[in-house]
């Protein structure tokens, strides 16, 4: 599917507003500042998701449509930007929202293909990131682990941390991406569309 064109769709801070089900979703999950924004502006190569330095900046689910043509009305997939988690000053408020509308996302949207769970690949294995990924498992959803923030690491070191983060968290495999470089997207690109066409 290229050349791309993306449009936001929709920021849903509530189950009735999300877009009817329809093309394949892809989600984006990780703690607050993990680079979930980045990432996703990253892929599409133009600043739709919001950035910030501050953690906790997307408090909704954020839909974004990709289209083949610039034109066509129905997306052929989608990307979901999530609130992130974990972070000690707002995870009381997150918390008190997950239950709201991002739980219900996770467990009931028959589209969502795959959530692609963010962990940042300077800090070492956390509880929460652990707790999503047994959520992710006990719900069967399909689910691929990416480190972010490659960038801040080489070689060795990039190497020893995923290899700790992926013992940890007792998963096989750790896709290594920089949103700053570009490491990682032709190979996270490769899985979307690969789920996309089933
Ligand atoms: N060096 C480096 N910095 C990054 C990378 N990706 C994101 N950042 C920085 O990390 C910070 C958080 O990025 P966001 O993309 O807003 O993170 P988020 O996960 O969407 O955060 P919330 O929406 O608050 O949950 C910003 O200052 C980014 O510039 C990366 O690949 N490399
Ligand atoms: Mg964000």
């Amino acid at each position: 599917m290229k050349p791309i064109h993306a449009k936001f769709l929709i920021a849903a801070g509530d189950t009735r507003l999300f877009p009817a089900e329809g093309p394949p979703e892809f989600a984006f999950l990780g703690r607050s500042n993990v680079g979930k924004s980045s990432l996703i502006n990253s892929l599409l190569g133009q600043k739709l998701a919001h950035v910030s330095s501050t953690p906790g900046r997307t408090r909704t689910i954020n839909f974004i449509g990709l289209y083949a043509k610039p034109n066509q009305h129905d997306p052929e997939l989608m990307l979901v930007d999530l609130p992130g988690y974990g972070y000690a000053k707002i995870s009381r408020e997150i918390s008190a929202e997950w239950p709201k509308f991002i739980e219900p996302y996770l467990k009931e949207r028959q589209t969502l293909q795959l959530a692609i769970v963010l962990i940042d690949a300077n800090v070492p294995p956390q509880a929460s990131d652990q707790q999503l990924i047994e959520f992710l498992q006990s719900s069967g959803r399909d689910f691929l682990v990416v480190g972010t923030k490659s960038d801040k690491l080489s070689g060795n070191k990039l190497r020893n941390a995923l290899n700790l983060l992926s013992r940890e968290h007792g998963i096989a495999n750790i896709l290594a991406y920089s949103a700053k470089t570009g490491a990682g997207r032709d190979e996270l690109w490769r899985e979307i569309r690969e789920r996309a066409a089933r």
